[in-house]
């Protein structure tokens, strides 16, 4: 039997409400797990995003001084590295993001800023989640050019560190990206490709996610510029993959670069904890999303999925 699927954008309420582990449950290990304070606002925002249907408009959060701090701390610590090693893209949508979204390093952005923002440029808009979500359920809302976006912050006491998405990977590692067109149309392709296959379709595809949009590079006027928001969001993830040189005194190895080919990423596997040890780099973005759709065009799907923006719907055939 095909897995369910949605069908109508208003389905996504129902995969956002998927959330694993209800979304509010942190582990032991994460830094905010002792702080009573910290996760009653965890499940404040939980509740935010649990209640929210598609369509209705975004909901304001008014972020406090310390969740704005750690904001910044992150801001701060990667944005001259962004001038050095994020992409071309990336860098031309930054400046638009701060002058219409208010992005800075004393300011959270708003969820319904950024997604008018991403609307009048490329079609995507935002729907809040309480966590991760299965890679099912994020990437099926892709096919709607809707993306899933948590609205919580990581902990004060880590702000290099998260064990989880939060607004500082969302905000400053996907959202620039899903400014462009090229990239935009990319991660559409897997959501369209990701409705209704089956869980080894969906395992494959997600390995392609994460070695472009999570981690992907590629060759711009002979250097490594970074589009995957897992190195747009770590500062220290972008040096190491992007750098041409060693940074000195380090002990840190090469990753290895292989050419960005999704047969081959399919099947790669990749650490969730540590940075990768190897990267795919493409030659260009529309040079990544042609070898995705050759990909996607010879998967194994129940049918062909095609998006109609006007009536917000799926039509299979
Ligand atoms: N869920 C959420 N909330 N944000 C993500 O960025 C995310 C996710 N990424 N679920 C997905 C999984 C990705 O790692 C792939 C598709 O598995
Ligand atoms: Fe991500």
């Amino acid at each position: 039997a095909v897995p369910w699927f949605p069908l109508h954008i208003s389905d996504l309420n129902i995969s956002a409400r998927h959330t694993l582990q209800a979304g509010t449950d942190i582990d032991a290990d994460h830094p905010g797990f002792n702080d009573l304070e910290y996760r009653a606002r965890r499940n404040e925002l939980s509740d935010i995003a649990a209640n929210y249907n598609q369509g209705q408009p975004l909901p304001h959060i008014n972020y406090s001084d310390l969740e704005t701090q750690t904001w910044g701390a992150v801001y701060n610590n990667i944005k001259d590295t962004w001038a050095k090693y994020a992409c071309d893209e990336f860098n031309t949508a930054l400046p638009m993001l701060e002058r219409e979204c208010g992005y800075s390093p004393t300011n959270i952005p708003q969820a319904q800023d950024i997604s008018n923002f991403l609307k009048s440029r490329t079609g995507f808009v935002i729907h809040p989640v309480t966590g991760y979500l299965s890679p099912r359920d994020f990437l099926n809302g892709l096919a709607f050019r809707v993306f899933f976006c948590t609205q919580y912050i990581r902990h004060h006491s880590q702000p290099l560190y998260t064990p989880e998405p939060d607004i500082c990977h969302e905000l400053m590692g996907h959202v620039p990206m899903f400014a462009d067109q090229d990239f935009a149309d990319f991660s559409h392709e897997i959501g369209l490709a990701s409705l209704g296959v089956s869980d080894e379709e969906i395992e494959r595809l997600a390995a392609c996610y994460i070695f472009s949009v999570e981690f992907g590079i590629y060759m711009q006027n002979g250097e490594k510029k970074a589009f995957g928001a897992g190195m747009l969001s770590s500062f220290g993830e972008l040096e190491y993959a992007c750098s041409p040189v060693r940074p000195a005194g380090g002990t840190m190895d090469w990753p290895e670069y292989r050419p960005w080919d999704p047969f081959h990423a399919c099947k790669q596997k990749y650490p969730v904890t540590t940075y990768q040890p190897v990267y795919y780099v493409a030659e260009s973005l529309s040079h990544a999303k042609e070898k995705m759709r050759e990909f996607t065009r010879e998967m194994k799907k129940p049918f062909h999925a095609t998006y109609n923006p006007t009536t917000q719907t799926i039509s299979v055939d």
